[in-house]
């Protein structure tokens, strides 16, 4: 098949798990034999347009160039532009089979680029701004993301969730029809995350302190909930006076994170390593005692999935998509993801009971093995097309779709001018 991936990061340029997603299926893809072009955002010293591994990766630059990210809306309508532009002149005469958009950002470039080749879209979403908001929109920004987000799981013929729990979403905030939904979740590498004993040995010396080392990894946003771990370092320093917590990832939340460290005195046992390339987050994932995914909202938690590659144990919230991937005392252990005090515990077990700590990463690593490779991930997405063009999905006319605070419905009547305006 020919597959043209829409993705607003790809790697080298990396925001989070989305970026590794889109890269580790279309890699996938291309791997057994489907001709795959991925356009994206350009950064610097990237090519505009080159193959890696397999895939085609058309790289643009906004148009305009200089709309500030901090106008979150106006930027993404120049990337969107820019996209639509470089899938429609820069390929010739190559014309994709299907169109799959990863998340909201390029939805508008999506909804254009399958109406001119006239070709199915599938949709994955990979999160939602309602659970981002613990089910509030705030600000009419958040709104309209909103808005569209459920306009993009209206016009897709496919949406792939990565998980039971984004699915759930789906139908509940958008009114997605369930033969619409494709629980596809997501993959990890094992080749990746595995790591020499030397490799870990350097690691740990460069990262680690004088006692049990735990590791965060992830974007430094507030619903990734990392404010909890660090309310739970005093008493794990009480408990275990060498502990370290590591923080490797950038967001908007860390500055306010380094002056809670700060408050709570933390000094030696917090380190902010800031963001870590594909060369160092293995290496210092496999050196960890514990990798610890505290989120408050998660999709999916690629992370833990890498830690449990990586052969490490984990303990992570019981939410969302991690509350699916991990079974409790078998392959890591879940926690109330507010509760300081209970983090505190469960850390605090792995790191006293080594036997549990290893024998949840050793069924963790399998379950990995057998269960997230992206080759059936890929083998997966391959159906969800095919289905996308020749099984039509359940659709509502349009005007028939209203929205009630953040959740999308469908109306026993066409839906008043006023209801328009407002989901506009
Ligand atoms: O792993 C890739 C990633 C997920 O839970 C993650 C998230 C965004 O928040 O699907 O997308």
């Amino acid at each position: 098949m020919r597959v043209l991936m829409l993705s607003w990061e790809y790697p080298p340029l990396i925001y989070g798990g989305l970026a590794r997603h889109v890269q580790a299926l279309s890699t996938a893809l291309a791997g057994v034999g489907h001709e795959v072009v991925v356009a994206t955002q350009t950064t610097e010293d990237t090519p505009a347009d080159q193959v890696v591994d397999g895939v085609r990766v058309l790289r643009v630059r906004q148009e305009p160039p200089l709309v500030p990210r901090d106008d979150l809306f106006a930027w993404t309508m120049s990337l969107d532009h820019a996209l639509t532009r470089g899938a429609l002149t820069a390929l010739g005469g190559w014309r994709p089979d299907v169109v799959h958009a990863h998340d909201w950002l390029v939805a508008h470039a999506a909804a254009t680029v399958r109406t001119v080749y006239d070709v199915p879209l599938v949709a994955t979403i990979h999160a939602t701004e309602a659970g981002r908001w613990n089910g509030w929109l705030p600000e009419p920004m958040n709104r309209a993301i909103h808005s569209v987000e459920w306009w993009l799981t209206y016009l897709a013929d496919r949406v792939i969730c990565c998980s039971g729990y984004v699915a759930h979403e789906c139908g509940t905030l958008f009114a997605t029809p369930g033969p619409k939904l494709e629980v596809i979740p997501n993959g990890v590498d094992l080749a990746t995350w595995t790591v020499s004993g030397a490799e870990r040995a350097r690691a740990r010396s460069e990262w680690g302190g004088h006692g049990p080392l735990v590791v965060f990894t992830g974007r430094l946003e507030y619903e990734k909930g990392v404010q909890t771990l660090l309310a739970a370092m005093p008493r794990l320093r009480r408990r275990h006076p060498g502990i370290r917590l590591l923080v490797a990832g950038r967001g908007s939340h860390e500055a306010a994170l380094r002056a809670e460290a700060r408050r709570l005195r933390l000094g030696r046992s917090i380190r902010f390593a800031g963001w870590l390339d594909d060369t160092e987050l293995p290496p210092l994932v496999a050196a960890a005692d514990v990798v610890a995914v505290p989120s408050l909202y998660e999709p999916f938690g690629l992370v833990a999935l890498e830690a449990a590659a990586a052969g490490t144990p984990v303990v992570a919230s019981q939410r969302g998509g991690l509350a699916e991937i991990i079974k409790d005392h078998e392959t890591g252990l879940l926690v109330d993801a507010g509760s300081p005090a209970d983090w505190a515990d469960a850390i605090d077990r792995i790191v006293t009971e080594p036997d549990l700590g290893a024998g949840l990463a050793v069924l963790a690593r399998a379950q990995a093995s057998e269960s997230f490779r992206w080759e059936s991930v890929a083998a997966a997405t391959v159906r969800a097309y095919e289905r996308a063009a020749t099984i039509e999905a359940p659709q509502p006319r349009p005007d028939f779709v209203v929205r009630e605070g953040n959740q999308f419905t469908l109306a026993a009547e066409p839906a008043s001018d006023a209801d328009h305006d407002d989901r506009r």
